[in-house]
């Protein structure tokens, strides 16, 4: 058991390392599509009776040929010799033991729960998709979940916490204010958006200049693009998603100039036609406005934000 841990532990180091850069080639050879598949036990102890705990495999494998987290799992524990019970039942297969760590061991109803990207998964193994890029992790939970981030008697869907690996949040995270700002200045830069969601049982996606929740998004391991001009959107809970309650929450992270100046509500570094355009729909409540770029519309400094202020802009680019 030890060896076996040992070697697997030595493997994943240098797998671990390996991950940015195929990450950054991602989509480019389909014929070998991976995860990063983590095997732990954080919630019950060798103290209390456990075979062992931490994390026993941490290594980039291959997605099976079905492509589900079920069988990718059971292939690439079985190719590292790590002992594996898989019970079939009439509802379908479930992992119920690795290396001598089981099912209701702990507690009653403790077991193996499956967890991609961050999210702890509504169903079967089996009937869980994994795509290439993703993170899945097999981890053992005592209490049905809670213990590992998804509590089922929580249904909000706030961020627990954001950041953003590459540049730092103007505001201060609070899970209850849904708009942001990061601030960049003349370049591109290549970013990682790093949201939690307070409860694991939503799912969290980003998107990049418009929330488009039907398609995948990005995850935490997605290198991002960003200029000043750019929002990132973090949707959590999407309805249509799986797992999902219909009550979402969209975080919105403004990328500004800058130079952001008076005016400038799309944080461009410039204050042109479009600003004064969406000064005028956020007057007549057609778009809403962030705190930030409230405090950016009030362009004739009247203390309320109205058509007047895009007249205002009109002229200064009229007089031009
Ligand atoms: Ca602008
Ligand atoms: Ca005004």
């Amino acid at each position: 058991m030890k060896k076996i841990t040992r070697r697997v532990i030595a493997t994943s180091l240098a797998a671990i390392t390996t991950i940015s850069a195929a990450s950054v080639s991602f989509g480019v050879s389909a014929a070998t599509e991976k995860v990063r598949l983590i095997v732990k036990n954080e919630t019950y102890s060798v103290s209390d009776g456990a075979a062992w705990e931490g994390v026993i495999y941490d290594k980039t494998v291959d997605i099976s040929d079905s492509k589900d987290a079920l069988s990718t799992v059971t292939n690439a524990l079985h190719d590292d010799n790590v002992s594996l019970t898989v019970n079939d039942t009439q509802w379908g297969s479930y992992i119920a033991a690795v290396s001598g760590v089981s099912e209701n061991d702990a507690a009653q109803y403790s077991g193996w729960m499956g967890v991609q990207n961050d999210w702890v998964v509504n169903n079967n193994l089996a009937y869980i998709i994994l795509r290439d890029g993703d993170t899945f992790e097999l981890t053992y939970s005592v209490t049905l979940g809670s213990d590992i981030g998804a509590d089922w008697n929580n249904p909000t869907t706030a961020l627990k916490e954001l950041s953003i690996d590459g540049l730092t949040i103007n505001e201060e995270f609070t899970p209850s204010n849904t708009d942001y700002t990061v601030t960049i200045g003349d370049e591109v830069k290549n970013v990682f958006v790093l949201p939690t969601a307070e409860n694991k049982n939503y799912q969290v996606r980003t998107y990049k200049n418009e929330y488009s929740p039907e398609n995948f998004g990005c995850r935490k391991t997605d290198e991002i693009e960003v200029k000043a001009g750019d929002t990132l959107y973090i949707g959590v809970g999407n309805a249509a998603w799986p797992g999902s309650y219909p009550a979402e929450t969209v975080y919105k992270v403004h990328v500004m100039a800058e130079d952001a100046q008076l005016g400038d509500v799309n944080f461009d570094g410039n204050v042109d036609i479009t600003d004064a355009t969406l000064i005028q729909k956020a007057s007549i409540d057609l778009v809403k406005f962030s705190e930030s770029q409230y405090k950016l519309a009030d362009y004739n400094r009247d203390g309320r934000v109205s058509v007047l202020d895009t007249t205002a802009i009109q002229r200064m680019i009229a007089s031009k």
